[in-house]
């Protein structure tokens, strides 16, 4: 089973990128499995390297959107791409427009080691 770690590199890190390409979201949204039974309306990806997403874990705890103690603030901005979905999109057909950004990324992290499990916000 995908554990919840595994997950968030699925749905959220993409260091390669990103591509200056309008069709970015529509294209990886598909590919990491975030239209399989809907289209998820919000997704962020993240062009940086996984350690360094990780290390965002060791900075101080902040509080969640859902009031849970584990989120952690990136002390740099970071080049992201928000995905969000448009409002004529239908699924099966989901239709995304591709944002990018650098901005501060807020994560959720749990376990041993502790590492991101949720994308929580940017700020
Ligand atoms: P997950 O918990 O799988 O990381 O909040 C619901 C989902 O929306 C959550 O999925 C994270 C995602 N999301 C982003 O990816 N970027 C954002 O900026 C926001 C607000 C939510």
């Amino acid at each position: 089973k995908e554990s919840r770690a595994m997950k968030f590199q699925r749905q959220h890190m993409d260091p390669d990128g990103p591509s200056n390409n309008s069709n970015y979201c529509n294209q990886m949204m598909r590919r990491r499995l975030m239209t399989e039974g809907r289209c998820k309306p919000v997704n962020t990806f993240v062009h940086e390297p996984l350690v360094d997403v990780q290390a965002v874990c060791l900075q101080r705890n902040i509080t969640c959107k859902n009031g849970q103690p584990n989120c952690h603030k990136s002390s740099s901005s970071m080049k992201i791409t928000d995905c969000r979905v448009t409002s004529g999109s239908k699924y099966p057909n989901c239709d995304y427009r591709t944002s990018q950004k650098e901005r501060h990324i807020i994560v959720a992290c749990e376990g041993n080691p502790y590492v991101p499990v949720h994308f929580d916000a940017s700020v």
